[in-house]
């Protein structure tokens, strides 16, 4: 009997680590995403995208990723709507972002800028391809952000729009044959991937976290705000292609 119950248990045991297995091997096969995640107010850090996956099969040939500018990005604190501006919560938010040249992974790099040369995301591509069962890295830096000491915000967390590129197409075929891994919100831009497909509406996060220690909220201000940023559906589509020598080389136009 006591046998019986012994081998029961083992068997219990080991079908428990099996899916512990399963639960690990499953988070190897993660989404692209920026890490670390989050960083503290007030510090410079050190960030990579992270690309972790191909298209399908496809292994990826470039990437391309956009910050929210802040200038017509949606906002809402705790969930809810705000109507102001990002200034309200952070006092110097706009390239704050460098791009590291960095040949490792691709040969061709560069950053993006706004109308007044502040970077608002970068793109890498060209040359080798990451084999999809294996995770690439593009580093980059952000410059220290300060989060506004009046304001409430406690944490402010960037919906960030990236594309894994496995084949380059014109913007029609752009969701059909494993042609790009989308990592954007869905803000109604031509980016928004496909309603249902791998990982939609599911951007690359990137949080600040304000300094308590250093910055401590106002007393009035209760538990604070977690405010949180995604780009607008005009800054994605005006942002995302990738221009090489002044041309633009994806999607094709
Ligand atoms: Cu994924």
């Amino acid at each position: 009997m006591q046998v019986i119950l012994l081998s029961r248990l083992i068997i219990q045991r080991s079908l428990a680590f099996i899916v512990l297995i399963g639960i690990a091997y499953q988070s190897v096969q993660a989404h692209t995403v920026i890490e670390p995640a989050q960083i503290t107010e007030g510090k410079k850090s050190e960030n990579y995208l992270v690309i972790t996956h191909g298209c399908g099969d496809n292994p990826v040939i470039g990437s391309s990723i956009v910050f929210p500018d802040g200038v017509d990005s949606t906002i809402t604190t705790n969930g809810n709507p705000y109507s102001g501006p990002l200034s309200d919560f952070v006092t110097n938010w706009g390239n704050v972002i460098q791009l590291y040249q960095d040949r490792s992974v691709f040969n061709e790099q560069d950053t993006k800028r706004d109308a007044l040369g502040n970077v608002t995301g970068f793109w890498a591509g060209g040359g080798r391809t990451i084999a999809s069962h294996l995770f690439g890295r593009i580093a980059f830096v952000s410059s220290a952000i300060t989060i506004k000491p009046e304001s409430c915000a406690k944490t402010i967390r960037f919906a960030v729009a990236a594309a894994d590129i496995c084949k380059i197409t014109g913007m029609n075929d752009i969701n059909s044959d494993n042609a790009v891994s989308f990592w954007t919100p869905a803000v109604g831009s031509k980016y928004d991937g496909t309603p249902g497909g791998h990982a939609f509406d599911f951007p690359v996060f990137f949080t600040v976290n304000r300094d308590l220690e250093v910055n401590p909220l106002p007393e009035s201000c209760n538990v604070g705000l977690n405010v949180s940023v995604r780009p607008s559906a005009a800054q994605v589509d005006r942002d995302m292609p990738i221009q090489f020598n002044g041309t633009q080389v994806w999607p094709q136009p």
